[in-house]
């Protein structure tokens, strides 16, 4: 008779408990083969992005090369939906036939849970069980759910001795993220194959896109129309900059995204909240230069924003300031030349930006002190610096 173990998971990523786990089960329950089966992950059940089935399938492979008896399979990732264990062991019993034997490997805390899984009986009276765990973890209450279950189901259940099934995968996810050695706690291959393909990286894309859906539906609910449209194109066009000039392409996104939120808020409300913010008093019943700042209040306030550059490329991208950072451009320009804005000298600062990020910023900064200045309005200390210090560098 076939002896065949089933071991379970999500593999993601696998590590060295997995592996040892399985070749403890090989050895001490006398196996033939061991397959590990990595389960479907649904994306919105977990908070994070789990690695794809066919990246975890490929770490499989890698971490399992030099063990002819053990091997991935990817039954359950072939499957439609969240797969349970008894379906799971059906259809490899199918699969092996009547003669095989089928041991599901597991830790001591699952087995003393079994007849609480969905079709338990079925499960029980069924199949066999390698409960790993290291010697002397809840020995005594492993011991009685043993012997209960051998006699309300007939079950077999092996223990096996298994020090290093302790290795938690979101600890490993969290020194990769960080950038930490996992030298021991996976194999070398899969940690190549992780760096490789860059998985478990700590991106930053992940916060930022959950950013963008509630500065957009923040949009949606408090911007007019027209100004709700303006920022889609502020949105495309610091795109567009971002990539041509190097800069991340997401964040520029999420800054446009947030960029005008305070701009339509009532006069008296915005001097309320300059007021709240400690701001200084001279965006005092000035819309114009208070919607930048207090965009970038509310983002940190509301919306738990930290980071510094998309925080400061909202509240400075109506003046702009000394010292401005690619980021900060990127949104000053895009706000200035998005397809919607006809004044005279627009179509030479958009041929500029094609190219010269800081003259087209530089060309920008002066067509509005001269529009300011014939208007007689006031110009912000901020916007005169700005200038100054990219023309330094002409
Ligand atoms: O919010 P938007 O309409 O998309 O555009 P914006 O935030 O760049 O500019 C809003 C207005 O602010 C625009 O008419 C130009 C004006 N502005 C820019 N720099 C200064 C300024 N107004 C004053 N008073 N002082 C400045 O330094
Ligand atoms: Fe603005
Ligand atoms: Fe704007």
């Amino acid at each position: 008779m076939k002896r065949i173990g089933i071991l379970g998971g999500s593999f993601d990523p696998v590590h060295t408990g997995h592996v040892n786990l399985a070749k403890d089960a090989l050895v001490q329950a006398e196996l033939d083969q061991v397959l590990l089966i990595p389960a479907r992950l649904q994306p919105f059940k977990q908070n994070r992005t789990p690695a794809s089935g066919e990246d975890r399938m490929e770490m499989l492979r890698l971490a399992l090369e030099d063990e002819p008896a053990i091997a991935p399979d990817s039954y359950e990732l072939e499957q439609e939906g969240v797969s349970y264990t008894y379906l799971t062991l059906r259809a490899m019993q199918e699969r092996f036939g009547p003669d095989a034997k089928l041991y599901f490997i597991t830790g001591a805390d699952s087995v003393l849970m079994l007849e609480s899984w969905m079709n338990s009986e079925e499960l029980l009276t069924r199949y066999s069980y390698i409960a790993g765990s290291r010697p002397g973890y809840r020995d005594e209450e492993l011991e009685k759910c043993v012997e209960h279950l051998h006699e309300e189901y007939g079950t077999e259940i092996l223990r096996i001795h298994n020090q290093l099934f302790d290795i938690s995968a979101t600890e490993i996810r969290e020194k990769l993220a960080a950038g930490e050695s996992v030298d021991g706690l996976i194999p070398e291959k899969v940690a190549e194959y992780i760096r490789a393909h860059g998985l478990y990286r700590d991106r930053g894309d992940q916060p930022l896109q959950e950013l963008q859906s509630r500065g957009l539906a923040y949009i949606r609910e408090n911007l007019k129309h027209s100004r709700y449209e303006h920022t889609m194109r502020v949105r495309d066009e610091a795109i567009k900059l971002a990539r041509r000039f190097g800069a991340d392409a997401a964040k520029a996104e999420t800054a446009a995204i947030y960029h005008d939120m305070a701009k339509n808020l009532p006069q008296d409300k915005m001097d309320e909240l300059v007021r709240e913010f400690g701001l200084d008093e001279k965006y005092l019943g000035n819309p114009n230069l208070a919607h930048s700042k207090l965009s970038a209040c509310l983002m940190r306030r509301d919306f738990g924003i930290t980071d510094t550059d998309l925080l400061n490329a909202v509240a400075y991208h109506t003046t702009g300031r000394a010292g401005m950072s690619l980021l900060e451009k990127i949104v000053f320009l895009a706000d200035a030349i998005e397809p919607g804005r006809n004044y005279p000298s627009v179509h030479e600062i958009r041929e500029i930006a094609q190219t010269d990020l800081d003259l087209a910023c530089i060309r920008m900064l002066e067509r509005t002190i001269a529009y300011l200045s014939k208007k007689g309005a006031f110009i912000d200390s901020d916007t005169k610096e700005a200038l100054e210090d990219l023309m330094k560098d002409q």
